[in-house]
């Protein structure tokens, strides 16, 4: 289950993420990408499993993360600079498993994140977004394998977590831990979220913090 981050570290994640955040550049192929002079943290979740509402709650904007209306079609990685002087990016990559997208669709969307994930020394961690409805999912679990795969450090972050029961809540998070043990590059405690009533949140912006400071 979720540690409590230290205080000092929950207040300066609090302090960065109502600070300057501005969109840097979408990256449909490698091509594109940012530098590697500044580390990242990378949100991953199957489509409609609430990443952009995260990413809007977390940094207290409402536009930063465009919630899309075509879900499977935005193939990007999306970069967000944090801090003036920067101080970290935050990516928003694209969703996977919704059913209907086409299948090219699927087949660029494994390139291009097996190639960001393999290629990329800057990458800190990846938040992987977990439904609190529904846990792990095979779709989901095809992520973690990419994940563990390039060796890419990852947490898992439940969402939605206001749209269940307190007890339920309990028993996703301990399965989701029992289903993640074993599994080499992830980190052990899940933190729960709701972006409608604000849960967990100080705890994942400290996460963010915490996995790109140089410790
Ligand atoms: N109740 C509740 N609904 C949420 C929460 N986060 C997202 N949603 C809803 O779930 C749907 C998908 O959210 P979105 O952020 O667009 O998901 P994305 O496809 O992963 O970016 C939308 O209808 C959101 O309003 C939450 O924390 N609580
Ligand atoms: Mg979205």
């Amino acid at each position: 289950m979720t540690e409590q981050p230290d205080h000092d570290l929950i207040e300066d994640a609090r302090k960065l993420f109502a600070g300057p955040i501005a969109f840097l550049k979408s990256a449909p192929t490698l091509d594109f990408l940012p530098d590697m002079g500044v580390n990242e943290v990378a949100f991953a979740g199957r489509s409609n499993v609430g990443k952009s509402s995260l990413l809007n709650a977390l940094t207290n904007r409402n536009g930063l993360a465009r919630t899309s209306n075509t879900p499977g079609r935005t193939q990007e990685l999306n970069f967000f600079d944090v801090g003036d002087p920067l101080r970290f990016r935050l990516v928003d990559m694209p969703g996977y498993g919704y059913a209907k997208a086409p299948k090219d669709i699927v087949r660029k969307w494994k390139f291009l994140v097996n190639d960001y994930l393999r290629g990329r020394a800057s990458l800190k961690r990846a938040l992987v977004l977990i439904d609190s409805r529904h846990g792990i999912k095979d779709v989901d679990n095809d992520m973690l394998d990419m994940l563990d795969g390039a060796a890419v450090s990852y947490r898992i972050v439940l969402t939605k977590s206001d749209k269940i029961k307190a007890s339920e809540l309990a028993a996703v998070t301990q399965a989701t831990a029992d289903a993640i043990r074993k599994r080499p590059a992830a980190h052990p405690d899940i933190i729960a979220t709701s972006s409608e009533k604000g849960m967990g949140l100080p705890e994942l912006r400290a996460a963010v913090l915490e996995a790109v400071t140089v410790g």
